[in-house]
């Protein structure tokens, strides 16, 4: 991969903060996850659709925000886009996206997409998302609150990666890593949440949760729906990953909200463990970056309908006919049980 979309690129993809940790952990941790299947089930008829923010969904994938997908193949967030819609995966676009969202909506067609925002020290720009989804017929607005500032990335800056293909929101402008990590507001608060979600009239999903208390004050906030999610291990390391901060947040939401989980998902059983475990729905990265890498649209449409499948043989194979029927019963030993 490295040779293919060079080393800088690379690194900037699949690197996480300080030594790396949390992003090792992040799949680690659904691997410590054992599952107990049931047997003798009847399992022969399977649908793996789900309700997401109320919408009916073939399945409980997304694919998650991610910057500067041109730099991993020529035909960028395209070319997700349609590997994506070829699978029935409703995708979310990063604020800091290397194509139009109006094409990117295009190339979804039917297919739901939500747009992710970043608030920006210059709220004009972030307003400018705002409006873009609304224009493009995006669903919800996933606003990522866990990047006051951009974590320090160790093989980042050895690599020195800077984004050269223009961003959206850039206008043709190049940006060093230093802008693009300095950009953000620090000084964000849960009042800001509700500016955005007015403006927007969407619903409004907060990315980047891993504290139950966090989880509260999401819903009272008006949140529809929140990420577990460290950022991929791409901000601080050492914190707790997707999978273990997980079941605790779904506790302290109760149901009020649509729960998702992302970071280190990259198997059928990885998505079932999160469904087991109470989440509405799994954020799949890098592993979907990797697939449009490897081979634009049609690689992002073999990872993705490769995961779909494992997870329906997943479900055949605990017992359940429907994502509905997993359940914490599946687990049989986690960390924190
Ligand atoms: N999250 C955002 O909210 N906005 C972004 O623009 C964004 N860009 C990312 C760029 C890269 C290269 C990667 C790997 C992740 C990015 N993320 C961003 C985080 C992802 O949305 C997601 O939380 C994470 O990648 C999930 O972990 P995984 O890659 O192990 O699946």
């Amino acid at each position: 991969m490295r040779d293919r979309i060079g080393r800088a690129a690379h690194d900037y993809f699949a690197g996480g903060a300080g030594a790396e940790i949390t992003l090792r952990d992040n799949h680690a941790a659904w691997n410590r996850i054992a599952l107990a299947p049931r047997v003798l089930r009847g399992v022969g008829e399977r649908d793996t659709a789900v309700t997401l923010l109320g919408e009916r969904r073939r399945h409980p994938v997304l694919v998650a925000p991610m910057a500067y997908q041109r730099h991993a193949h020529d035909e960028g967030e395209l070319a997700m886009a349609r590997g994506a819609a070829a699978t029935g995966t409703p995708m979310i676009l990063s604020s800091q996206t290397t194509t139009a969202p109006a094409d990117v909506a295009r190339a979804m067609g039917e297919t739901a997409r939500w747009m992710q925002l970043y608030v920006f020290r210059d709220r004009a720009l972030s307003f400018e998302i705002v409006e873009a989804a609304r224009e493009g017929g995006y669903e919800a607005l996933v606003i990522t609150v866990d990047f006051p500032l951009g974590g320090r990335r160790d093989r980042e800056i050895a690599s020195g990666f800077t984004a050269t293909h223009p961003t959206f929101l850039n206008h043709g402008e190049n940006l060093s890593p230093d802008v693009r990590h300095t950009r953000h507001d620090p000084d964000l608060t849960w009042d800001d949440i509700a500016v955005f979600a007015e403006a927007s009239a969407l619903p409004v999903v907060l990315k980047g949760i891993l504290h139950p208390a966090d989880a509260e004050l999401a819903v009272q906030a008006g949140a529809a729906g929140l990420v577990v999610s460290n950022h991929g291990g791409r901000q601080l390391d050492t914190v707790v990953s997707g999978a273990d901060a997980l079941a605790p947040v779904i506790d302290a939401v109760d149901g009020r909200a649509d729960v998702l989980v992302d970071g280190g998902v990259r198997r059928g059983w990885d998505v079932a463990k999160a469904i087991a475990l109470g989440a509405n729905g799994v954020l799949v990265g890098r592993h979907a970056l990797w697939g449009l890498a490897r081979g634009g649209a049609e690689g992002v449409e073999r990872v993705l309908s490769d995961l779909v499948d494992e997870f329906d043989s997943t479900l055949a194979l605990l017992g359940c006919r429907t994502p509905d029927e997993l359940s914490r019963d599946h687990i049989l030993t986690a960390p924190w049980a």
